[in-house]
C-alpha cells in the first residue's frame, strides 16, 4: 500500500467558539452555524449561553456557543474562513476587544499543536474561559487536550 498515491480527502475534527454580543445575537449565531456548515461537515452545535463579558470591560452580555465537525482544510485555510465569515457576518474590529456582531474562534484542531503568527492552536486562552468550555463540554467533553493532556470536561470542571 502506497500512502503517496491515497487521494482520499482527509478530515480533521475540528472545534470553534462562537460569541456575539451586538445586534441580534441569537441570529448571528444561527447564521453562522448554516454557513460553517457548507464547509465542515457533520457539524454539531451547543446549546446558546448567556454570559458576562471576561475581559473587556463593561459590555453588552454575550451569547456564545461551540461547534465541532469534520474538515478537509488546513488549520491556516480554516482561520481565513473563520475571518471571510466574521466579515461576512457584519464584524467590525474599531478596537481591540471591541463588541462584535459574532467572533469565530478557532479552539482545537484535531491533535494539532501550532505556534505560528496570527495561528495559535489550541487556542491560547481557552482552558481559562467557561464561556469556551461549557459549550464545548456539552458536545466533545472527551477531546483530549493535546497540550495539558486532560479532556475537555476536565477542563471545564477545573476552570474557576
Ligand atoms: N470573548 C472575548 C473576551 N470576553 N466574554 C464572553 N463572555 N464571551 C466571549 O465570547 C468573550 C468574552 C474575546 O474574544
Ligand atoms: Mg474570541
Ligand atoms: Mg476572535
Amino acid at each position: 500500500m502506497s500512502s503517496k498515491n491515497d487521494s482520499r480527502p482527509h478530515f480533521t475534527s475540528v472545534a470553534i467558539a462562537l460569541g456575539s454580543n451586538l445586534g441580534d445575537r441569537d441570529a448571528r449565531l444561527r447564521e453562522a452555524l448554516a454557513l460553517l456548515g457548507s464547509s465542515i461537515w457533520e457539524l454539531r452545535a451547543s446549546a446558546f449561553h448567556d454570559t458576562e463579558p471576561v475581559g473587556v470591560g463593561p459590555q453588552p452580555p454575550f451569547l456564545n456557543a461551540a461547534a465541532v465537525g469534520q474538515t478537509t482544510l488546513t488549520a491556516r485555510e480554516l482561520l481565513s474562513l473563520l475571518l471571510d465569515l466574521e466579515r461576512q457576518l457584519g464584524r467590525e474590529r474599531p478596537y481591540p476587544g471591541a463588541p462584535r456582531t459574532i467572533d469565530l474562534d478557532l479552539i482545537l484542531f484535531g491533535g494539532a499543536v501550532i505556534d505560528e503568527p496570527g495561528l495559535i492552536v489550541p487556542h491560547p486562552r481557552f482552558r481559562e474561559r467557561r464561556f469556551v468550555l461549557e459549550p464545548l463540554a456539552e458536545i466533545a467533553p472527551d477531546w483530549v487536550d493535546p497540550v495539558t493532556g486532560r479532556t475537555v470536561r476536565e477542563l471545564a470542571s477545573a476552570v474557576p
